[in-house]
């Protein structure tokens, strides 16, 4: 099966522009997660000024979405933790009905993850910063393994990191992280600079399923494709089968042509039975959304693996 054919765009990409919200300039890389009877999300506003916020939005449909006109303002039991001037690249994971908020903010000293924790999506409550800085992606596993939290996420630098691996890391509490693994690294062609885990993890009978992203350095830049990776379920970094061949790639006007051009970055997934939807971020400036079944998914990472 062809790459293209696995993921279908719906067809009236993009779903959100910066119309959505008076100050934004761009509305990308955002996480949403079915809620209640409809879907909710936390969106990435780069405001007019840059700076860059996340916003909470509604939706009955997934694709017609009303996103609150200002920032979430985060709560914490220490003062010091909620203050998060610049934040993005939200994902969220639900667990057990509680949603965990994992996003990237930039400090003096470099990208820094941020985590909160909220039931209803008005009222989110900050955490401590579960890993050192600097680090750009960070998402939290649907549920606990062998007893404790598990995330994915990706080391950095200070600056437009050329580089990057997945490592893995547990804690029983959310508040102290051990058992750091190393999961993969770039490899070859679209991948071949850095990597990143996209959406929450996906439990299939066959492994995990990770959407994550991979960066190659062209003459003219950073480009962002979507690759997927199957991982052992118990312990999930060691990969099983992962994409020689992206699953999505910056191909449509939207997703070349923008703030920063050529870029498709995973950030959410939506599983309903067998369908799976995919929003990610296009070129900087809007949010795509593509459909695929996640059997074929599996399929395909399974078929088209290194
Ligand atoms: C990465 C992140 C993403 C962004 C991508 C492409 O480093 O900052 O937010 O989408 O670059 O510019």
């Amino acid at each position: 099966m062809a790459n293209e054919s696995v993921f279908k765009r719906y067809e009236g990409n993009p779903i959100v522009t910066a119309k959505a919200v008076p100050r934004a300039n761009s509305i990308h890389n955002s996480a949403i997660v079915k809620f209640g009877d409809g879907y909710a999300g936390i969106f990435r506003v780069d405001e007019v000024n840059f700076h860059y916020v996340l916003h909470v939005g509604w939706s009955r449909d997934g694709i017609h979405w009303q996103i609150d006109p200002n920032p979430i303002q985060m709560a914490s039991d220490d003062p010091e933790i909620a203050v998060s001037p610049t934040s993005y690249d939200p994902r969220v994971t639900c667990i057990d009905g509680t949603y965990y908020v994992t996003w990237c903010n930039a400090t003096a000293q470099g990208p820094q993850i941020g985590l909160a924790v909220t039931q209803d999506f008005k009222r989110f409550k900050q955490m401590e910063n579960p890993l050192p800085t600097a680090n750009r992606n960070c998402v939290i596993f649907p549920r606990k393994i062998n007893g404790k939290f598990a995330i994915y996420h990706r080391p950095s630098d200070r600056g437009h990191t050329p580089f990057g691996d997945i490592f893995y890391a547990t804690s029983p509490d959310l508040i102290h992280w051990g058992c750091h693994r190393f999961v993969f690294g770039p490899q070859g062609g679209w991948q071949s600079t850095k990597v990143g885990p996209g959406p929450a993890p996906i439990e299939t009978p066959e492994g995990w399923l990770l959407i994550y992203h991979g960066v190659w350095t062209s003459c003219n830049g950073y480009l962002y494709y979507a690759g997927g990776a199957l991982l052992d379920l118990e312990k999930p970094w060691k990969v099983i089968a992962r994409t020689q061949d992206y699953l999505l790639g910056p191909t449509e006007p939207y997703e070349r042509v923008g703030d920063v051009p050529n870029v498709v970055f995973p950030s959410s997934a939506v599983v309903e039975g067998d369908n799976l939807r995919l929003y990610y971020g296009c070129a900087d400036t809007c949010i795509g959304m593509a459909e695929a079944k996640v059997s074929e998914i599996v399929d395909f990472v399974k078929t088209h693996s290194f």
